[in-house]
C-alpha cells in the first residue's frame, strides 16, 4: 500500500492544515479571502512570473472557473489550436479554497478543448489546490510546450521545470507515487497517464489516486505540452478578515452536515445510490442510451459496491467522503461514482461490478475520462453488432472492452478512432452511426438518457462545455413535475439551476454538501463575507454566474465564428428518433418541433436572440463590455 495512500485516504475526515492570519497581518499584503496572485509558467522558455489582479477583477469573477473564463477569454486568440503550445491550462481555486470549512479542496482546471474545440474545464478535489493556495497563488497558468517530458515543481515563490524523462509512460497512480517519493507525502500533485501523453482527446487530470477532472479533454493539453505532472507545496497562511468566526463558521458548518438526516446513508453509498433511482426512473442509459433500464442494475448498485467495499475516500476539508473503494476483480483498488459505474456498465451491458471496477480503475491509471470513456465503448458496441467494424465487440463483454480501453490510451487500431470521441469517430465509420453518436458539441453525455424527460435533454443542449450533467442535474426535480412538458418552467429551473451550480465552480467548493444532504446554502455567502471583508448574497452570487455564463458562450461563439447557430445546442439524434423499447416509459422519445420552441424560451429567458446568442443589452448589463465587438454585435 502506498504510504500516502495508508494515512491519508483511509481516513474518515481529511483536512489540510491551514493557517489562517488575521486582518492586521494581512492589510499591507493586499486582497483577503484571496490570494490576489496567479503563478504564470512558460514551458518553452523556462521562464515563470507572478502576476496580480486588481480587487474588481476578484468580485466579478469571484475565482476558479470564473478566472480561467475571463483569462481565456482575454489572453486566447480566436482559432488557437487546443493542442498547440499557444493554448493555455490554467488550474483554478476559489475563493473559499483551503479554508478549514466543508468540502473547500476543489481544483478547475480549464483551457480550450480539443474534444469540442470551445470552452472546457472541470473539477478535481485534490491536495494540490490547498498547497497552490498556501503557496500563494489562486491560480497556475500553464502556456507552451517543453521540450521534453517535464514535471513542473512549485515550492511557495520558488519554480521548477525538471526532467520527466523517466516518468514517460508510467500511469497517473506510478507517477504519484513516484512523486511523493521525492517530495514526500504532503506533497500536492496533479498528473496525466498514457491518455493524456497519447494525446486521447477525452484525457483527464488525476489526483490522488482516484480523483480526475476536466473531462473536456485537459489531460491532452496537458500532454500535448509535456507536462508530465505538477507538484506543489505550500508553506504560506490563508488571510481572511475575520479569521476565528471564520473558522468558527467553518466548524458549524461540519455539525450541520453531521447532523443532516440522510448523513449516514450518504457515507455508506454516496453517489451509487443513482443506480437504483435512474434505473426506477428510466434514465439509466443502457446500451449506449438505447434504453433508460438494465436487467441486472441491482448487480451494479450501491449495496451490490457494499459488499466488496474497501473503505472510503474524499477530498480535502471533507467530512462527507464519498467515495466508495471497492476490490476490483483483478484484486486492486477501485473507487466508484455513479456516472463511471453507470457508463462503464449499464452503458455496454456489463453486469458485473468487480468488472466494472477493473475498467474504471483503468480509467484513473491511464487518466482517461470514464464517462467518455463508456460512451465511445458504448459506440464500439453498437457499431459492430452493425457491421460497422473489423473486429466484434460484443454487449456485455468485460474482455472486449478491456482491451479497447487498452487500445485506446495507447492509440492502437479501432482504439484510435475511438481515442477521438464519438463525433469524429462516426464522421469516420458513417453507416448512420452519427444518430446513435452520443454528444452535444462534441462531448459525449454524461450518464443520463433523456427520452422522456426534455428538459434534461435542454440541460445537456446548453450546458457550457458541452453534454455534461454538472451544471445543471435537474432531473430529480423534473421527474416529479410533469416530466413530459415542455413548459417554460423548465426552462426557468434550468437556468435557476445553472447559476447555483456555477457558483460552486467560482467558489471553489464541493457542491455535495448543498445539493445531497442539504446544507444550507446560506452559509456560502456568510463564509465569503468572513473571508473578503466584503458583504455576499446570493442575488450577488447568481449575477456572477451568469455573467461567467455568459462569458463561456461567447468564448464558443467567437471559435465557431460564423458556424454558430442554435443546432449546436440540440442533444444528440438518437432521444427524438429511437423511443425506448422496455420498461414503464416504454414508447417515449423526444419531440424534436417542442424541443425547438422551449429552447427559443430559454434563450429569451435568458437575453439571447434566436440563434443563442446574448444580444448587447444582456452584455452589457452584465458589465462585459468588450464582448460585442469581438462577436461582431
Ligand atoms: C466530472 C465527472 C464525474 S461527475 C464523474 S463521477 W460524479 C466521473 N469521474 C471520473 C473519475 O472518477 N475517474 C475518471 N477517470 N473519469 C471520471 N469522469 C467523470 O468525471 C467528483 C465529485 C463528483 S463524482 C461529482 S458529480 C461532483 N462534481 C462537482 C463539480 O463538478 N463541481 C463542484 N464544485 N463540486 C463537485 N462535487 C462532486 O465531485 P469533471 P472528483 Mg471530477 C475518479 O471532473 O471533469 O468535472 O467531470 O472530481 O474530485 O473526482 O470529485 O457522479
Ligand atoms: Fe469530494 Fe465527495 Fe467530499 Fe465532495 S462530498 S468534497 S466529491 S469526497
Amino acid at each position: 500500500m502506498h504510504p500516502f495512500g495508508s494515512l491519508v485516504f483511509s481516513t474518515l475526515l481529511f483536512f489540510e492544515e491551514v493557517v489562517i492570519v488575521s486582518e492586521a497581518f494581512y492589510r499591507c499584503h493586499g486582497m483577503l479571502g484571496w490570494n490576489g496572485k496567479f503563478l504564470r509558467a512558460n514551458l518553452s522558455t523556462g521562464a515563470f512570473n507572478t502576476q496580480t489582479y486588481s480587487s474588481s477583477f476578484a468580485s466579478s469573477f469571484i475565482g476558479g472557473r470564473g478566472f480561467a473564463a475571463k483569462f481565456l477569454w482575454d489572453n486566447l486568440p480566436r482559432g488557437t489550436d487546443p493542442l498547440s503550445p499557444q493554448n493555455l491550462l490554467i488550474f483554478a481555486a476559489g475563493p473559499l479554497t483551503g479554508f478549514p470549512l466543508p468540502n473547500s479542496g476543489k481544483l478547475v482546471v480549464a483551457s480550450k478543448s480539443p474534444l469540442t474545440g470551445g470552452y472546457g474545464d472541470g473539477n478535481i478535489g485534490t491536495f494540490a489546490v490547498v498547497q497552490m493556495r498556501k503557496a500563494g497563488y489562486d491560480a497556475i497558468i500553464v502556456e507552451g510546450k517543453a521540450e521534453k517530458p517535464t514535471v513542473l515543481h512549485v515550492k511557495d515563490g520558488a519554480v521548477e521545470f525538471l526532467d520527466a524523462t523517466n516518468l514517460w509512460g508510467l500511469n497517473s497512480f506510478e507517477t504519484e507515487k513516484h512523486l511523493h517519493k521525492t517530495y514526500g507525502r504532503a506533497a500536492g500533485i496533479v498528473s496525466i497517464g498514457q491518455g493524456g501523453e497519447n494525446l486521447v482527446k477525452f484525457a483527464c487530470v488525476v489526483s490522488q489516486e482516484g480523483r480526475a477532472g476536466g473531462r473536456p479533454g485537459m489531460g491532452a493539453v496537458m500532454g500535448s505540452k509535456n507536462l508530465k505532472a505538477i507538484v506543489i507545496e505550500g508553506t504560506g497562511s490563508l488571510s481572511a478578515a475575520h479569521p476565528k468566526e471564520l473558522k468558527e463558521a467553518g466548524a458549524a458548518g461540519y455539525r450541520e452536515i453531521l447532523g443532516r438526516p440522510n448523513y449516514k446513508t450518504w457515507k455508506r453509498i454516496g453517489t451509487l445510490g443513482t443506480v437504483d433511482w435512474a434505473n426506477l426512473n428510466s434514465a439509466l442509459p443502457t446500451c449506449n442510451y438505447r434504453e433508460g433500464i438494465f436487467a441486472q442494475a441491482e448487480n451494479i448498485n450501491g449495496f451490490s459496491a457494499e459488499a466488496i467495499k474497501v473503505s472510503n475516500r474524499g477530498c480535502p476539508n471533507c467530512n462527507m467522503t464519498c467515495g466508495n473503494v471497492v476490490k476490483d476483480a483483478a484484486g486492486k483498488d477501485s473507487e466508484l461514482d455513479y456516472e463511471n459505474v453507470a457508463m462503464l456498465g449499464s452503458n455496454i451491458g456489463l453486469g458485473d461490478l468487480a468488472e466494472v471496477s477493473v475498467l474504471n480503475r483503468l480509467a484513473d491509471e491511464f487518466g482517461l475520462d470514464a464517462i467518455s470513456l463508456g460512451n465511445v465503448l458504448g459506440f464500439a458496441m453498437e457499431a459492430s453488432e452493425n457491421g460497422l467494424t473489423q473486429d466484434k465487440y460484443p454487449w456485455g463483454s468485460f474482455k472486449h472492452a478491456k482491451l479497447l480501453c487498452e487500445d485506446i490510451a495507447y492509440r492502437r487500431g479501432f482504439g484510435d478512432v475511438l481515442a477521438e470521441g464519438v463525433r469524429v469517430a462516426a464522421a469516420k465509420i458513417g453507416g448512420g452511426s452519427a444518430n446513435w453518436a452520443m454528444h452535444v458539441k462534441g462531448l459525449e453525455v454524461s450518464a443520463y438518457t433523456c427520452q422522456t424527460v426534455p428538459g434534461m435533454a435542454l440541460a445537456y443542449g446548453t450546458s457550457p462545455i458541452g453534454a455534461h450533467h454538472k451544471d445543471a442535474w435537474i432531473l430529480a426535480w423534473e421527474t416529479t413535475h410533469d416530466r413530459f412538458s415542455y413548459g417554460e418552467e423548465k426552462a426557468d429551473y434550468l437556468i435557476a439551476t445553472q447559476h447555483a451550480r456555477g457558483v460552486f465552480e467560482c467558489l471553489g467548493v464541493c457542491r455535495f454538501p448543498m445539493v445531497n444532504v442539504g446544507f444550507n446554502r446560506e452559509w456560502y455567502p456568510k463564509y465569503l463575507t468572513l473571508a473578503t471583508g466584503e458583504e455576499y448574497t446570493w442575488d450577488a452570487f447568481n449575477l456572477v454566474a451568469e455573467r461567467v455564463f455568459n462569458l463561456m458562450r461567447a468564448f464558443w461563439i467567437r471559435e465557431h465564428n460564423g458556424e454558430w447557430s442554435s443546432q449546436m445546442d440540440s442533444p444528440p439524434p438518437r432521444w427524438f428518433n429511437d423511443p425506448l423499447t422496455e420498461g414503464p416509459l416504454k414508447g417515449s422519445k423526444l419531440n424534436r418541433q417542442k424541443y425547438a420552441e422551449l429552447l427559443q424560451n430559454y434563450y429569451n429567458k435568458r437575453g439571447w436572440d434566436k440563434n443563442g446568442v446574448p444580444t448587447k443589452e444582456t452584455l452589457k448589463r452584465l458589465g462585459l463590455s468588450d464582448v460585442p465587438l469581438q462577436l461582431g454585435l
